[in-house]
């Protein structure tokens, strides 16, 4: 086994206690600016700054520290086009081919989602998530990954925070099944669908649904 080599933590910035709790404050209402948009504007957003929120995504703790994702960024209309067809070619039968259960449905509803699925084409980037179960060397053989599903939900969740920094807006979209994508976007084996993040900027006169979070009671105990 190779034994790691060690650097002394430089990067580490503690704060007084004052600056932590307005740090903490602030970061909050950072936060809870965040929603999450259906209606895109087709306005360009710069690659570069896409290039560094995928940097920002690939610093996530992970399992064994493979970095067990990839990051397959579409701003080709052709193949949007492609992705939203065969998106709502699943979507119509979650929605009106009776594969979803009606319980399901009725979750959904208050959202106002539905199969048709415009902002695959109109969002000036798709970003499709991959989770890498296992890699492959050149002869062949296959390395396992470790805490995939948890590496790449991490992930995905600073990127996620990571473009609303940025000033833009984000769609987690999960067509089901999502197998589909592998093929249109010529992803070998190993490498899993996790879920498309549309990316962009909202429509001017964006609507979101009027949803609440819950409170901390809510969402946490304390054992102190
Ligand atoms: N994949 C579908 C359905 C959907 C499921 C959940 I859970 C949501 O929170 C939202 C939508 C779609 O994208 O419409």
């Amino acid at each position: 086994m190779p034994i790691a080599d060690f650097v002394p933590l430089e990067t580490f910035r503690e704060l007084p206690e004052d600056d932590m709790r307005h740090a903490a404050r602030e970061f909050l209402e950072t936060m809870r600016r965040r929603r999450t948009v259906r209606d895109f504007s087709d306005r360009a957003v710069p690659r570069a700054v896409i290039e560094d929120c995928l940097l920002a995504a690939g610093t996530a703790p992970n399992g064994a520290n493979r970095q067990p994702w990839q990051f397959v960024v579409v701003g080709d209309p052709g193949i949007k086009s492609q992705v939203r067809r065969a998106a709502e070619v699943e979507e119509r039968d979650f929605y009106t081919g009776g594969k979803a259960p009606q319980e399901w449905l009725d979750a959904l509803e208050h959202l106002g989602t539905d199969e048709h699925k415009p902002f695959l084409e109109r969002a000036p980037w798709l970003i499709v998530i991959f989770a890498e179960s296992y890699e492959r060397a050149e002869d062949g053989s296959k390395t396992k990954n470790y805490y995939v599903t948890e590496s790449v939900g991490i992930a995905t969740g600073m990127l996620i925070t990571a473009l609303h920094h940025a000033g833009l807006v984000t769609l987690t979209h999960t067509p089901s099944p999502m197998k589909f994508l592998n093929g249109l976007l010529g992803r070998p084996d190993n490498e899993r669908p996790f879920l498309v993040l549309v990316t962009g900027y909202p429509e001017e006169d964006a609507m979101v649904p009027d949803i609440t979070k819950k409170p901390i009671e809510d969402i946490a105990v304390f054992i102190e």
